[in-house]
């Protein structure tokens, strides 16, 4: 077996920006995360990700970067980042920075260059196309709505961009872009990070040509996903990527890929192919979506939730390797999303990260889900920051649809539910900030905040603990074989992991019925010894059947 570091981790992801604030100009900062690395290092945390932290005009909060080599002034200095990867190292924590290489800021001196005359050395460092038949050179719409393309009246032509106007596509068909970027990795991986997140790399390679796609009925632009994803030459770019900046370097990759399959995720993470560690899929995160994308509701079912995790699970169970995750600074909080953030708050928090930490993959903890931060519904729309958002608002009430439909839509799928600052205490300001925050505290820091988990012996932080700590102390759950059990169960998520004479029997009821559990025959033991539960009561054998509680789960090692 790989006794690979990163297989064995646990990653804690921080969107600096909402994490804390040690200068009290209301957004978080680099001295704030110095300050909370103990109470990362308590969880059990092996990586650190950390979403962006370099120069930018923030129209995307930081994925629109205009220098890679150089701090944002709101974040602190190179200074502040070299105490804060020393002080991580010292803990025996690993860091991986955010790598942004499909896009950068239109403020980028690249970019700066390149839109200044079609002759500039820069200017195919970026995709440029003149206007067709009198309007964009394709029909594609962009990821945050309205056209991905947008006219440059200087050049008199049309630039790519996939996200909004001011992320501008790096043209990687270019291998002088493609060396500069290496040159920047390189510079980071000397200064002793320990790898990179990297910001939708299955997007950065575009065909030559460029074709509509095909509008849903009355839509004036369309997806031009199955052009951009996945494409071309994605994996010769990612293999001499590994080849000359990756491979001299111990370090773990874990690319962002909407729209990537299992099969090409074993093409993505399969080891003797030297492209990338591992991927973050997104088919789980898009089950509640309706055919018109993430903010046209769908109820989960949780048959599909079990047939997609364990497609994921078994695609790469013996080639390549998962990533495990529910919540991020994209995705709405799960406890709102999956779980139950009213009565059953702190039940249905554990369980949904029982499923999710007892599988086979890289575990990968979202700043605030280890306390049960839920999603926030803001009155006004002004009290959103996200651009996401905010174009979705703005083109939908174009569409005429009714306020109280848009905001419904942005209270269940709006990213800014997953970036109110990190609740520390019942403070002012949940103690992020002693200036005004730049997005507003979710009201209920009174009552979920960090000290108060801190303080409770069976708080949802305490759980992760324990949770972190299985991964460490049994090898089952690194490498241990997956099966569904009990597949067509409505509410129950049962499934086994299987290592020599060992089995972990894991039971989690997803709703807040009372469903029997039927050992199903397959499980034969001698001993079954209850490793972890989120409720306290006391030695729970293991019967042929088992009345579930509310949201419960149970974890057994059987013999
Ligand atoms: O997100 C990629 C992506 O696909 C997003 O569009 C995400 O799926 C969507 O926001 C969900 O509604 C990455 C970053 O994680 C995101 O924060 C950036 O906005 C985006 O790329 C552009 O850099
Ligand atoms: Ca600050």
């Amino acid at each position: 077996m790989n006794q690979t570091w990163w297989k064995q981790s646990v990653v804690y992801q921080i969107y600096p920006r909402s994490f804390m604030d040690s200068n009290g100009d209301g957004i978080g900062d680099l001295q704030g995360i110095i300050s909370k690395l103990d109470y990362i290092k308590n969880l059990g945390i092996n990586v650190i990700w950390l979403s962006p932290v370099y120069k930018s005009p923030n129209d995307d909060n930081g994925y629109d970067i205009s220098d890679y080599q150089d701090i944002m002034d709101e974040f602190g200095t190179m200074k502040d980042w070299e105490e804060l990867l020393a002080k991580i190292h010292k803990r025996g924590m690993k860091l991986i920075m955010d790598l942004v290489i499909n896009h950068s800021s239109d403020e980028h001196s690249w970019f700066v260059e390149a839109r200044k005359s079609k002759d500039n050395p820069y200017r195919d460092y970026y995709i440029w196309r003149p206007a067709k038949d009198d309007r964009e050179p394709t029909n594609w719409y962009s990821n945050f709505g309205g056209s991905a393309w947008e006219y440059d009246a200087t050049t008199n032509e049309y630039y790519l961009h996939l996200f909004s106007k001011k992320q501008p596509d790096l043209n990687w068909r270019n291998p002088k872009l493609r060396q500069e970027v290496y040159e920047m990795m390189k510079w980071w991986l000397d200064k002793g990070i320990d790898g990179f997140r990297m910001d939708v790399i299955n997007f950065i390679s575009k065909p030559e040509i460029l074709q509509d796609g095909e509008p849903k009925p009355g839509k004036k632009y369309a997806s031009g996903s199955k052009f951009y994803r996945n494409g071309p030459n994605i994996h010769d770019y990612l293999q001499e990527m590994n080849h000359q900046v990756l491979s001299a370097y111990d370090v773990m990759t874990v690319g962002e890929m909407p729209g990537v399959t299992p099969e090409l995720a074993r093409l993505y993470t399969e080891e003797s192919r030297k492209e990338l560690n591992m991927v973050f899929q997104f088919e789980h995160m898009g089950l509640d979506n309706g055919p018109y994308g993430k903010w046209d509701l769908k109820r989960l079912d949780l048959l599909d939730l079990k047939l997609n995790l364990t497609k994921w699970q078994k695609a790469l169970e013996d080639k390549g390797w998962n990533s495990l995750y529910f919540n991020n600074h994209d995705q709405p909080r799960s406890v709102s999303r999956f779980g139950n953030d009213k009565e059953y708050r702190v039940e249905s928090a554990k369980m949904l990260a029982t499923l999710l930490h007892m599988m086979k993959g890289t575990p990968y903890v979202y700043q605030g889900e280890e306390i049960g931060m839920t999603n926030i519904q803001f009155e006004s729309i002004n009290d959103y920051r996200d651009i996401e958002i905010h174009n979705f608002y703005r083109e939908q009430k174009e569409e005429g649809i009714p306020e109280e439909k848009i905001m419904e839509s942005i209270y269940v799928k709006g990213r800014d539910n997953s970036r109110t600052p990190m609740q520390w205490n019942s403070s002012t300001n949940a103690g992020f900030s002693t200036g005004t925050p730049w997005m507003k505290v979710n009201p209920n820091y009174t009552e979920i905040n960090a000290e108060q988990e801190l303080t409770k012996q069976n708080s949802i932080y305490h759980y992760y603990c324990k949770l972190i700590q299985l991964r460490k102390d049994h090898e089952i759950i690194v490498y241990g074989g997956y099966d569904l059990l009990n597949e067509d169960h409505p509410e129950i998520f049962s499934y086994k992991r299987t290592l020599r004479n060992q089995t972990l029997l894991v039971i989690c009821n997803f709703y807040e019925n009372e469903p029997v559990f039927k050992l199903p025959d397959s499980i034969q033991y001698k001993s079954a010894n209850l490793l972890i539960s989120n409720y306290e009561r006391g030695e729970v054998s293991l019967g042929e059947q088992i009345n579930l509680l509310p949201y419960e789960a149970r974890v057994y090692l059987l013999f």
